[in-house]
């Protein structure tokens, strides 16, 4: 348990610190013959990429996914033909709606003032076209498709494709494909890693390039999506999930052990409780126990790694020492739960979602409470927002100065020009001004 200076050291974080895996590196060994870093990995796959296109896609989806696709694009019929059980289908629908109906409320208007100025604005245009990756390594991220996608939507973007990684049979879940036709998708490519953010950013036969990428995915596709920044834009660097959990003494410690183990089950996530109370710390220890025993494999395993390599337990000495430790974490999930919980949002600073209370539990954020489940990881809540509308437009300012007005401030521009030593500037301004 930590607390004080402590507390606040083990909860400052430093982003270049994205832990990898033993594991992975030893597969990569495995993979290419000698020890690389990830980012060597991923500048390879990138270079190749953009050399071979779809046959580099090929093989990098035979050698890391184990399935060699014969067409990159999934099929009309394919896509047609994906089903799953109606009470899926009636979810994948709710949280659509949802998700929609929350971003519908999100303001994107421009402006354009006629006034004596003249007119002075701005335009809000869609992008023209948004590549979405969904994981699928572990879990088929389902609601991540559709917690990206539909801002997307509602930003106006024309044209949006999807990559995701097949699976070993080398097809895509059924789910993913079905919550694609939900939302009006036609074009899945079985694709996934840093291939499928090299194919979107440069385009190959089958992928075409898109403006910008969109979404979460391991550290091969955060770093992917590092180094391609400027060919494409993204619109984060989503990493390994992290829930902070602020409890006071009338928490139930069952809810606060289970909302920190739901987190927990995602790999590399970050668990983080924050209380005011020792005595609840103690009780959400043995419930914590408790729960993860009874959790089926492989999520136990998953979990538990979790919590055995990264949770953090504080014990603050108040509720604002809670929330001045949170806002220094930023977490990317905020969970407030104590007697009154309104009451502490006004302290909240840095976070990527706040969940106010009981009943508002992040899984339930995850899927269909509205606001999107992407959101600022590993301390970028300090800077970024959750996936949102303003993600997929552009901003274009107008300006359209009358005489008059170029009369009366044309001057100064042409002062700080030659001030500037930019002296074709100044003479721009001035030929219109005689
Ligand atoms: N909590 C994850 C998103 C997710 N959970 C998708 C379940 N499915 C990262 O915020
Ligand atoms: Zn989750």
């Amino acid at each position: 348990v930590l607390q004080g200076a402590e507390a606040r050291a083990a909860l400052t974080r430093s982003f270049s610190q994205i832990p990898v895996p033993g594991a992975v590196l030893a597969r990569i060994e495995q993979t290419f013959g000698e020890r690389l870093t990830p980012e060597q990995v991923v500048e390879r796959i990138l270079t190749d990429v953009r050399g071979r296109g779809d046959d580099a896609l090929r093989d990098w989806t035979e050698k890391l996914d184990g399935s060699r696709p014969a067409e990159i694009e999934v099929s009309a019929a394919e896509l047609h033909a994906a089903q799953v059980d109606p009470d899926l289908h009636a979810a994948i629908r709710l949280a659509a709606e949802r998700v929609r109906a929350f971003y519908l409320q999100q303001p994107a208007h421009g402006f354009l003032e006629h006034g004596p100025d003249g007119a002075l604005g701005q335009l809000v245009r869609p992008l023209g076209r948004v590549g979405v990756y969904v994981p699928g390594g572990l879990a088929p991220l389902i609601s991540t498709l559709i917690h990206t996608a539909v801002p997307a939507q509602v930003a106006g973007v024309p044209d949006i494709v999807v990559t995701t990684p097949p699976g070993r049979d080398g097809n895509v879940h059924p789910a993913i494909l079905v919550a694609a036709r939900e939302l009006g998708i036609s074009r899945v490519f079985k694709v996934g890693g840093a291939q499928a953010i090299g194919a979107l950013a440069y385009g190959t036969a089958s992928i075409p390039a898109v403006d910008k990428i969109a979404g979460p995915g391991n550290l091969f596709v955060v770093i992917a999506k590092r180094m391609v920044y400027g060919q494409a834009g993204i619109e984060s660097l989503p990493g390994p999930t992290e829930t902070l959990v602020v409890a006071d003494d009338s928490a139930d410690p069952r809810f606060v052990a289970a909302d920190l183990l739901a987190q927990a089950e995602h790999n590399g996530a970050e668990p983080v409780l924050v209380s005011t109370s020792r005595e609840l710390l103690l009780r959400v220890q043995t419930e914590l126990n408790e729960q993860l025993e009874n959790l089926p494999e492989p999520n136990r395993s998953w979990a538990r790694d979790s919590v055995q390599a990264r949770m953090k337990v504080v014990l603050a000495s108040d509720l604002t020492e809670a929330l001045e430790l949170a806002n220094l974490y930023a977490p990317e999930h905020l969970c407030l739960l104590t007697r009154d919980p309104w009451s502490l949002l006004g302290q909240v600073r840095r976070a990527g979602g706040v969940f106010v209370g009981e009943a508002s539990m992040e899984a339930l954020g995850d899927y269909v409470a509205g606001p999107s489940h992407v959101m600022p990881t590993g301390g970028t809540a300090r800077f970024m927002s959750p996936v949102n509308v303003r993600d997929f437009q552009n901003i274009i300012s107008v300006v359209g100065i009358n005489a008059d007005t170029l009369r009366r401030i044309g001057p100064a521009a042409a002062v700080l020009a030659r001030a500037e030593g930019l002296e074709a500037h100044a003479r721009a301004v001035e030929s219109r001004l005689s």
